[in-house]
């Protein structure tokens, strides 16, 4: 199976996850691809949009994530926007526009689909947090800005291990991965 994705951190993350899930992991390999984008309100839309792209590319069963930030007090924002958010005004432009805010609640999501050429499933995820006063060294994206619901420390702050315990990825993985081997999808192809 592989990973479709340009986004190389995700992929490590998602390794080393699945060796946890159990002894025997599921042999996943990076291609490293930028994969289309669709406007939609919804990850879960978007997500199916890459693994449709991503196998029309590949041929081959495919795994693929969209990940959003969701700000309470920025209506939801940047959400499905948060790839082209993070390019354009990056954690510093996040930190500015919840200056005079009373709110810093975001919640994370991320939407892992997956899809055969026949089964096209999703599986979310997500985590509840903060958005923090100052910019923490470390992690990737953002890392450096977001600390989840009663930690005393940003995702930036955590190493590999801490962080898959607590991340929005975490939980979408694990959904995936019970339902792979509850339905053994590759076996019955
Ligand atoms: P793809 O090629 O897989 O689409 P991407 O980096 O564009 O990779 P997304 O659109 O799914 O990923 O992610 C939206 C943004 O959220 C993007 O800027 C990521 O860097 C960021 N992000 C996602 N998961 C994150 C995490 O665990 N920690 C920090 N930032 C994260």
């Amino acid at each position: 199976m592989y990973f479709v994705s340009s986004n190389e951190h995700k992929f490590k993350e998602i390794k080393k996850l699945l060796s946890e899930f159990s002894s025997t992991p599921l042999r996943l390999e990076h291609k490293k691809l930028k994969l289309l984008e669709i406007q939609s309100s919804s990850l879960s839309e978007v997500a199916k949009a890459k693994a449709n792209h991503a196998f029309d590319l590949i041929r081959n069963e495919v795994l693929v994530e969209d990940d959003g930030l969701f700000i309470e007090s920025l209506n939801n924002f940047p959400g499905v926007y948060s790839s082209y958010v993070y390019d354009t005004i990056g954690n510093i432009g996040i930190l500015d526009l919840l200056k005079n805010k009373k709110s810093r609640k975001a919640t994370f999501k991320s939407l892992i689909a997956y899809y055969d050429g026949k089964n096209l499933k999703t599986f979310d995820g997500q985590v509840d947090g903060f958005i923090s006063e100052q910019m923490f060294e470390g992690g990737w994206g953002f890392d450096p800005i977001f600390i989840p619901e009663d930690m005393d420390r940003a995702f930036a702050q955590m190493d590999l291990k801490l962080k898959n315990k607590y991340s929005h990825r975490k939980l979408a993985l694990k959904e995936f991965y019970s339902w792979y081997i509850k339905n053994n999808v590759a076996e019955r192809k």
